[in-house]
């Protein structure tokens, strides 16, 4: 009996799921230097989940901030905000509201206008990379933290000599689901318009583009299973409760110097060291093998609607600037043709925030040149919760951004 209970209890703990009833997501807008004070004197003192930008540290003045607030934390932030006369306004009024209305009934197989858990990517990965061996072959680069296989696909017509590649990864961020929506539309898209669409036919034929469709797979399950709201990975650090690391901070690109955290419980953790997230490692090592080849690195996340190119660590500018600039700026328009989504762009430190130990800062520094990330849909209004209703339209429109790019690459290779 006793055994039954223990069994029974070990169950349900296994199967917690982290609910967000009355929760608010509230964006402010600081203008004086004491509402920067206030807001860091807020994430200080409570616990606050930044969704934008990631951290107190980050916070400046004309800049907005989203922030995630606990039920039991309402009352005490709206009497500070309005004891302060900082501008407030709410964007989400119940997040379990907006994460149900999200998830919605959701289809039993693979759906390209869904969010697909990992056990549907994954049998998604296995079926289309058997679908079309002309075009299409997989290979594993290792496996997670708790043991998933990161498959990676390799897209391109077969060739006897090494063709010059574009590397994309989506899903670095566990929470930021459109991310991996817009992989997986990409390798759709890719299949079913080579042969027909001149630009897709010419880029395979005279390169291969790599596609891990979900980088974060622990992270990434874990916001299906239990909590919708998890931006790390899902790694132990020594000497702490506290779980898992950033990925886009875990880079040996100026590693934890600037707008990242030592702090293990911290949203931007950097980790014990450089390269201590086994995902990350194997990203690198892929990248570090194949440097000769790769001539470009895209990596997906969301949101701000944002091309960025480095660097992150340091407001220096890359030796490729306004290369870069010219390319991220035809890349957004290339995409605002379609429905008129504006994106800005910009070097990631002086457009969005210094955040150090970035894949886009270290891809460049060992020699990709063509090196992007974006900030999908939308501005806020969802965030992480963009409606299902939206991931064609804005894989759709981002398609026009990245073949803009790979266009480029194509007639630039070095
Ligand atoms: O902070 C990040 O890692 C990215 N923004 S997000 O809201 N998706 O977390 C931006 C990454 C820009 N590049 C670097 N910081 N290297
Ligand atoms: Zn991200």
């Amino acid at each position: 009996m006793k055994v039954f209970l223990l069994f029974g209890l070990v169950a349900l703990a296994l199967a917690e799921v982290t609910r967000f009833e009355g929760e608010k997501v509230l964006r402010l807008k600081p203008v004086m230097d004491e509402h920067v004070v206030l807001i860091r004197e807020l994430a200080a003192s409570i616990e606050v989940d930044f969704w934008s930008p990631d951290s107190a540290e980050m916070v400046t003045i004309d800049i907005d901030v989203d922030i995630h607030v606990p039920a039991a934390y309402l009352d005490l932030v709206s009497t500070m905000l309005q004891q302060s006369d900082m501008e407030t306004e709410v964007l989400i009024e119940d997040l379990q509201v907006s994460i149900d209305a999200q998830t919605g009934p959701t289809p039993r197989t693979h759906s390209y206008t869904n969010y697909n858990s990992w056990d549907k990517v994954q049998s998604w990965i296995a079926a289309i990379s058997t679908s079309n061996s002309a075009l299409i072959s997989k290979q594993s680069i290792g496996s997670t933290y708790e043991g998933r296989p990161m498959t990676l696909l390799k897209l391109g017509k077969k060739s006897s000599v090494t063709k010059p590649a574009i590397f994309m990864d989506c899903g670095i961020h566990a929470r930021e689901w459109i991310s991996p929506a817009f992989c997986q539309w990409f390798v759709k898209e890719a299949l079913s318009t080579y042969g027909s669409d001149s630009q897709m036919t010419s880029l395979l034929d005279q390169m291969d583009v790599y596609v891990l469709p979900v980088f974060n797979i622990d992270g990434y399950d874990y916001t299906h299973k239990s909590n919708r709201m998890w931006r790390k990975t899902r790694s132990r650090t020594s000497g702490t409760s506290c779980l898992g690391t950033d990925p886009n901070r875990n880079w040996n690109a100026g590693w934890c110097t600037t707008g990242a955290s030592s702090n293990p419980c911290s949203e931007t953790f950097c980790g014990s060291k450089v390269e201590s997230e086994v995902e990350v490692r194997n990203v690198a090592d892929f990248l570090r093998r194949n440097k000769a080849d790769i001539k470009a690195y895209l990596t997906i996340h969301s949101y701000s609607q944002l091309v960025l190119f480095p660097y992150s660590y340091t407001y220096d500018l890359a030796a490729d600037h306004s290369e870069l600039l010219k390319v991220a700026e035809g890349a957004s328009s290339a995409l605002r043709s379609l429905y008129g989504t504006r994106y800005t762009s910009g070097p990631g430190a002086a457009t969005i925030y210094p955040a150090a130990g970035g894949s886009d800062d270290y891809a460049y520094d060992i020699g990709v040149k063509y090196s992007f990330t974006f900030e999908l849909r939308d501005t806020g209004r969802y965030g992480f919760l963009l409606p299902a209703s939206q991931i064609k339209p804005t894989c759709m429109e981002t398609m026009l951004a990245i073949k803009y790019i790979a266009a480029h690459v194509q007639k630039n290779l070095y």
